[in-house]
């Protein structure tokens, strides 16, 4: 019998995704057939431990899964081992570090306020209670990495791992050159690619995997597949630096990461979203994977034209990912406002702190704008311009609800012409 009130709830929200401009840039719409294995009978199954090496009877199906998307997700980025049990891109940051840190060692990451992410060791996070954190940030004038700066702080502080990767960052990274200083201080580098790991694995963007130690992803952004995380290794890195395990033994750096996601935090692994990752990962190695990244790519960069073009300020100017990070402060809008009125116009986005801003981070004076979600939705460049269009009126008329009106009504009709899983009526 059908829960009618969970049910009508989730019919709600399939409109509310219908017939919005979904823009926030960590989301994505997913196949329905990696739905379909994460709402499968998997989700049943006790599996603790890994393929072969169980603490449960009956999952010799589990273990071909398991198996499966491992394998996969190896082919989709080159890696030579991987493991597909975090539940989220925190709890893979987590295991890392429960593997290689001990509490108190240094980390070093970008700072939250200038697009890093909380668990590259914010004061409001379990990383920087648990661990000693210093950060770089990004150059006022260009808004790029301060690689001067990480460099500065490496050698003065040498930490025992170097964070790269970001949650509002629109540039690429230079990983050859943050290697460099590692290996001068003797520090681990981690690459946490959550947000752009699908124009990695299409080739879009520069691979890390030969430069960073350890590589950790969520699922679910540009990867398109179920919530979740992933830790993966092109090289087993033989644990250059000796770490060892809770038993005192050295071990490989792929056992420690195993043995940190489970048994050291996680329990029972969701086989479900396991199995959904396989589907996931399946679609990476399909020829379409690389065309839809290119047209992500494509569309962030036609858009980022466009609010150029109508004077909105870019940080570093534009982008050549999946997102783009607009300073408001010329506008005279907050990024709150922003965010609350466009919601009323149904464009979703989220307002986002912007290198050196002068408000907290409830108010802040930008927004974050990102494509993968309206490019999965059929949309192309030539729709940029009519998107920008409608969020410009928007963010220009704030304060009058008719316009806000008038634009929910226009996105509405804009988005019906792209098709969102018609196959569930
Ligand atoms: N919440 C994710 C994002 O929106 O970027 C990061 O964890």
């Amino acid at each position: 019998m059908a829960d009618a009130l969970v049910f009508s709830l989730l019919d709600k929200e399939l409109k509310r995704q219908r017939e919005g401009i979904e823009l926030i840039a960590s989301e994505n719409f997913t196949s329905l057939e990696v739905m379909k294995a994460m709402g499968s009978v998997a989700t049943n199954k006790y599996a603790e431990g890994y393929p072969g090496k169980r603490y449960y009877g009956g999952c010799e199906v589990v273990d071909e899964i398991e198996t499966l998307a491992i394998e996969r997700l190896k082919q989709a980025f080159k890696a030579s081992w991987a493991n597909v049990q975090p539940h989220s891109g925190a709890q893979a940051n987590t295991a890392v570090f429960l593997a290689c840190l001990k509490p108190g060692d240094k980390i070093l990451g970008l700072d939250l306020s200038m697009g890093g992410h909380l668990t590259h060791g914010s004061p409001a996070n379990f990383s920087g209670k648990t661990y000693q954190a210093f950060f770089y940030g990004v150059d006022k004038e260009t808004g790029l990495v301060n690689y001067e700066q990480l460099e500065q702080i490496a050698r003065t502080e040498k930490p025992k791992m170097i964070i790269c990767g970001a949650s509002a960052y629109s540039r690429d990274w230079d990983y050859k050159r943050i290697r460099s200083v590692a290996d001068e201080i003797g520090a681990l580098v981690l690459a946490d690619i959550a947000h752009p790991a699908g124009l990695i694995a299409a080739g879009v963007l520069n691979d890390p995997f030969d430069h960073c130690h350890i590589v950790t992803s969520t699922t679910h952004k540009t990867l398109r597949g179920p919530r979740g995380g992933v830790i993966m290794m092109r090289n087993d890195f033989d644990n250059p630096y000796g770490i060892k395990d809770p038993k005192g033994n050295i071990r490989s750096m792929s056992s420690l990461l195993d043995l940190a996601v489970f048994p050291g935090m996680q329990g029972g692994p969701l086989e479900h979203v396991i199995a959904a990752k396989a589907v996931a990962f399946g679609e990476i190695l399909d020829p379409s994977f690389k065309t839809y990244q290119l047209d992500v790519q494509q569309n962030a960069q036609t858009m980022a034209a466009a609010f150029v073009a109508k004077g909105y300020h870019l940080i570093s100017g534009g982008t050549v990912n999946h997102l783009m990070l607009i300073d408001l402060r010329n506008k005279n809008i907050t990024g709150k406002k922003a965010q609350e009125t466009l919601d009323r116009a149904h464009i979703t986005l989220n307002k986002n702190a912007v290198p050196f801003d002068d408000k907290s981070p409830f108010v802040t004076s930008g927004i974050r704008i990102g494509v993968p979600a309206i490019t999965t939705r059929g949309l192309k460049a030539e729709h940029m311009g009519t998107v920008v269009e409608m969020i410009d009126t928007v963010l220009m008329n704030a304060d009058d609800e008719q316009v806000v009106t008038n634009v929910r009504n226009e996105v509405k009709s804009f988005m019906l012409q792209f098709p969102l899983y018609p196959e569930l009526g």
